[in-house]
């Protein structure tokens, strides 16, 4: 291909053959189409490598809030065949997990439809009280370490799509999947895939799913960057971020349209900060990105967070594992000149102080 193509801009002769443009737009079209079929979590685009549950014996310094950790995914109300959810590693010992003193700790997963399953508003809150088990339940099971589900998968099923609950404001069927800590104090470390098959990972189209807390183990490179993607519909004016116990570990900071990086209030040692930042109209009806950015000399190797965010209303607000309406980017000046001026102006930024 001559360097011409890619020296002039796109669109600009009509009729043209297929040009470089063309096929790179193809190239985004197929890259967008895989990413609606990809359904682990954590995703391979939060650049998280783990959820974490602890047994409720644990140490909070290590990094779980309360030991349980709730999932819901939502399958198109068109389907009807059976899934499966697979978790891997759902054992606490051997490989992955973080293991005090000997692995004495159990973690039940379990799974709920019916009726309840997302509406009741206890679900819909980030603390396991009340009637946070609302539905149906479905199925359910303890794992303590087993060489047998080390470094493996589980698979929960088959599930018919049918069983969920029918939420019309998703235009199909929800599923809720537990995690709790039930004994002793030791780390799981385990991550989901939401698949047509027991055996395998094979998305479910259209299905995605979501988390009002998370609860994850950074990367322990230095200068990694971790995702979160929030959902931020019309009617949001400002949120409330909440971490705990980040540990000191770098930055936590919100890029949007119209942030190119403003920073949060950071937790240090099994302690929740909180922030509140406003939402412009043009932050609506997409998806923030929240970059948790490693930056220490010292990069800590085990370190777990819980991040979640509440709207202007005090309602917790959900992450997705597919970014609703895209991920933001902040919008630089076209102008190569504005933009230098931009990245130098916003460098010396100092954005949030606690
Ligand atoms: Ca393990
Ligand atoms: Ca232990
Ligand atoms: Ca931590």
């Amino acid at each position: 291909m001559s360097n011409n193509y890619l020296d002039e801009p796109p669109n600009m002769t009509p009729n043209r053959p297929i040009t470089f443009y063309h096929l790179f737009a193809l190239l985004l079209l197929l890259s967008g189409i895989f990413e609606a079929y990809s359904q682990p979590v954590p995703p391979d685009n939060s650049n998280i490598p783990f959820l974490v549950t602890f047994g409720k014996q644990a140490s909070k310094k290590y990094g779980d809030d309360d030991f349980s950790q709730v999932f819901f995914l939502s399958i198109p109300s068109s389907e009807s065949d059976p899934f499966y959810i697979r978790v891997f590693d759902p054992d606490v010992g051997g490989q992955h997990d973080e293991i005090y003193g000997g692995a004495d700790t159990k973690t039940k997963f379990s799974v709920y439809g019916g009726t309840g399953a997302w509406t009741e508003p206890d679900a819909q809150q980030t603390d396991p009280i009340g009637k946070y088990k609302s539905g149906t339940l479905l199925d359910s099971r303890s794992f303590a370490a087993t060489e047998k589900y080390d470094n493996d998968w589980y698979a929960f099923g088959p599930l018919d799509p049918k069983e969920g609950e029918f939420v019309k404001e998703f235009g199909g069927h929800v599923f809720k999947i537990v995690a709790e800590g039930t004994e002793g104090n030791d780390g799981n470390l385990y991550k989901y895939f939401f698949s047509r098959s027991p055996n395998v990972n094979i998305a479910i189209e259209g299905a995605n799913a979501f988390g009002y807390e998370w609860t994850f183990r950074m990367p322990s490179e230095k200068n990694a960057v971790s995702h979160l993607y929030p959902y931020i519909n019309e009617d949001v004016i400002s949120i409330q971020q909440l971490n705990f116990d980040w540990d000191d570990d770098g930055i936590i900071k919100i890029v949007s349209y119209e942030k190119k990086g403003e920073w949060v209030a950071m937790s240090n040692e099994a302690d929740w900060k909180s922030s509140t930042h406003q939402i412009l109209p043009t932050e609506r009806n997409s998806s923030l990105d929240i970059q948790f950015v490693k930056t220490k000399e010292k990069a800590k190797d085990n370190n777990n967070v819980c991040f979640s965010f509440k709207n202007q209303y005090g309602e917790f607000m959900r992450f997705y594992t597919i970014p609703i309406g895209g991920v933001q980017r902040f919008k630089y000046n076209v102008n190569l000149i504005e933009r230098l001026r931009e990245g130098e102006r916003f460098k010396n930024d100092p954005i949030f102080a606690d």
